[in-house]
């Protein structure tokens, strides 16, 4: 992700139904054009004034963000993480016939937990329990393991050095209309539109980004 000032509400990488009936197709026009566009015109104005940041792509902002001027700090950790964060969850989800990891991330994931289905009973109880708004992770550290995090709020984990693989947004705007309050069947579902394939370029990515063999 190389954009820089002034970000852009990218179209999503496919059609607003393109994941019923696991996402609704109105959840999805609002988390994108409402919710996200937000996040952009805010971290649009927040930079506005501070031309020395607008050649800096996202992630330089957000892995620098307590080096940022103190005064625009809380506004592009918000703003920017959500940004950041809702391309992320969006570019992570496809209605494919691919159902369970593939690849090299399919092998860490069989390492590190076990097996896929241990994966899956692991990072949903992080899921579930994150209290109020946030993200559930799967994310790399630099020595190459492969960790489940969470977030609260749009805070990423690029902050701490972690390198995103897999994300959830469990913020209620992300399942309400369709899931109600049942977070745990807005987790099943998302479950059945993860996009393995970006998954595995993250996490090879990843290993580039750490030097790893
Ligand atoms: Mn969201």
């Amino acid at each position: 992700m190389y954009e820089h000032y002034k970000f852009e509400n990218k179209p999503l990488p496919y059609n607003y139904n393109a994941l019923e009936p696991y996402i609704d197709t109105k959840t999805m026009e609002l988390h994108h054009d409402k919710h996200l566009q937000t996040y952009v015109d805010n971290l649009n104005i927040a930079l506005a004034s501070y031309p020395a940041l607008h050649s800096w792509p996202l992630e330089k902002l957000l892995y620098n963000i307590n080096s940022l001027p103190k005064e625009i700090r809380t506004a592009v950790r918000n703003n920017g993480g959500g940004v950041y964060n809702h391309n992320l969850y969006f570019e992570g989800m496809a209605n494919t016939k691919i159902k369970t990891p593939i690849g090299n991330l399919s092998s860490a994931i069989d390492k590190a937990f076990g097996s896929y289905y241990e994966f899956k009973a692991k990072f949903k109880q992080q899921a579930i329990s994150v209290f109020g708004s946030g993200y559930a992770w799967l994310v790399m550290d630099r020595s190459g393991h492969i960790i489940i995090v969470a977030t609260a709020n749009q805070d990423t984990p690029l902050t701490n050095n972690l390198c995103p693989i897999l994300l959830i947004d469990v913020w209620e705007h992300a399942y309400y209309l369709k899931h109600y309050n049942k977070r745990a069947d807005y987790i099943d579902d998302w479950f059945e539109v993860i996009n393995w394939e970006k998954a595995e370029l993250n996490f090879m990515k990843c290993r580039v980004t750490f030097n790893l063999k």
